[in-house]
């Protein structure tokens, strides 16, 4: 089964060469994922009063930007305002009819969570939208015609403004490609990113919900195009991939029991060369992303000798954390360790720690509410959490 995915694995990568992937990954994600879109915003003007029988117009309506848990992305605002234009409707003339004129309905624009707005010219911030309906009103519509304005309607504010993506999620999902990433994302929330037995089926960051019975709680998980060697350099597309990293809170280091081959010309890395690789990419393109609480993942237990591998990845892990990375070769060894607060050996297939895995993103989640010291003090204790994984196996536990 692991040979068979190796094998195909292996013919895909061959025909893909790396420069035929930049260029079919740079046109795809381009089109497909945004970070920041300017938007020009003209408020409702407002109705003209009616100066003889005292009628009032309607107020122009206002141009609200709104955070909700069902964006994803700020692509859909490029689509639906493809000039990037934004107006919101003008309040209604007073007639004999409707003397005093309630107000023109507001223009609402959904975001995703954790956008920034910024003036576009001044770059001053005019407030984020971090919560599920959180609300700004950008734009106010101009007043409605009455006794104070002469009864003439008021134009509505107009600005231009920039929305910045800021976070993209929770957790960020961080492997080598084909290690699992799409799948688990797939078991754990309502997301349906493609899943297949090649590399770089992910080209854009997939983002699902993660939710909890009876309770309110929503963690949000990013499942990230998949590193390869050298990624920090750019190779295979690396800083467009590694780039979203940094719009995470958390990572997930996701990482295949039998570990990884890119092609037949690449050497086979196993499960701990493979966590000692994107260790080194991720610190190489930005050395503080390392510092990001997180947990190491191990997939695909249910393959055949997945576990006898799991088990001799831990086993590497604990003499290394021992001994000290000073013997590992320079292409490996990582400036400083990730401080992985937990290792959890799943499948996604047979749902084996699917739910403790779940159990323990919102441990994670409330545990960094505590202060950043808390985090370093436990790069102590990686041994001590190596060493409890290996006693549950031989408790037969995991
Ligand atoms: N046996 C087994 N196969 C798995 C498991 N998880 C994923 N796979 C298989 O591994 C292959 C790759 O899975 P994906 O989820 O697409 O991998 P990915 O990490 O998202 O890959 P990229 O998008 O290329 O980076 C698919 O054939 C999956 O069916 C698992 O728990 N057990
Ligand atoms: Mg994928």
């Amino acid at each position: 089964m692991v040979n068979l995915t190796l094998c195909k694995l292996c013919q895909t990568a061959s025909a893909l060469t790396l420069n035929n992937l930049q260029r079919s990954v740079k046109s795809v994600s381009e089109q497909n994922f945004r970070y920041s879109i300017k938007l020009m915003l003209t408020a409702g003007r407002g109705g003209n009063g009616y100066d003889r029988i005292n009628g009032i117009g309607g107020n122009g309506g206002d141009i609200v930007i709104m955070s909700s848990w069902k964006v994803n992305s700020l692509l859909r605002l490029e689509r639906r305002f493809r000039n990037r234009i934004v107006e919101a409707p003008s309040g209604k003339d007073s007639s004999i009819l409707h003397v005093v004129v309630p107000p023109a309905d507001n223009k609402i624009i959904k975001v995703p969570p954790g956008v920034d707005i910024h003036d576009a010219k001044d770059r001053f911030l005019i407030g984020t939208l971090e919560k599920d309906l959180d609300r700004i009103v950008v734009v106010k519509g101009g007043e409605g015609g009455c006794l104070k304005n002469q009864f003439i309607g008021q134009p509505g504010e107009t600005r231009e403004i920039q929305l910045t993506l800021k976070l993209i999620g929770d957790f960020g999902f961080v492997g080598f490609p084909n290690a699992g990433k799409s799948t688990l994302l797939r078991v754990i929330s309502r997301a349906t990113p493609k899943v297949a037995d090649y590399a770089f089926t992910t080209l854009n960051p997939n983002i699902g919900v993660v939710e909890y019975p009876n309770s309110s709680i929503k963690i949000k998980c990013t499942d990230l195009p998949g590193l390869v060697e050298g990624a920090h350099q750019n190779v295979g597309l690396g800083h467009e991939f590694l780039r979203h990293i940094e719009r995470t809170k958390f990572l997930l280091f996701i990482i295949d029991a039998s570990g990884f081959q890119y092609s037949p010309d690449k050497p086979y890395r196993t499960a701990l060369e493979t966590l000692l690789l994107l260790n080194r990419e991720v610190e190489l393109y930005a050395s503080h992303l390392i510092d990001k609480p997180c947990y190491i993942v191990v997939t695909k237990l249910d393959t055949k000798d997945a576990k006898l591998k799991y088990k001799e990845f831990l086993i590497a892990l604990r003499d290394l954390l021992g001994s000290g990375v000073e013997s590992l070769p320079p292409e490996l060894r990582p400036i400083r360790f990730i401080l992985f607060q937990d290792i959890v050996p799943i499948s996604s297939h047979s749902g084996l720690n699917i739910a403790y895995l779940k159990q323990r993103l919102k441990d994670l989640l409330r545990d960094s509410q505590y202060r950043y010291e808390k985090i370093i003090e436990r790069q102590n204790s990686l041994i001590g959490i190596v060493d409890s994984k290996l006693s549950m196996i031989v408790d037969n536990k995991s």
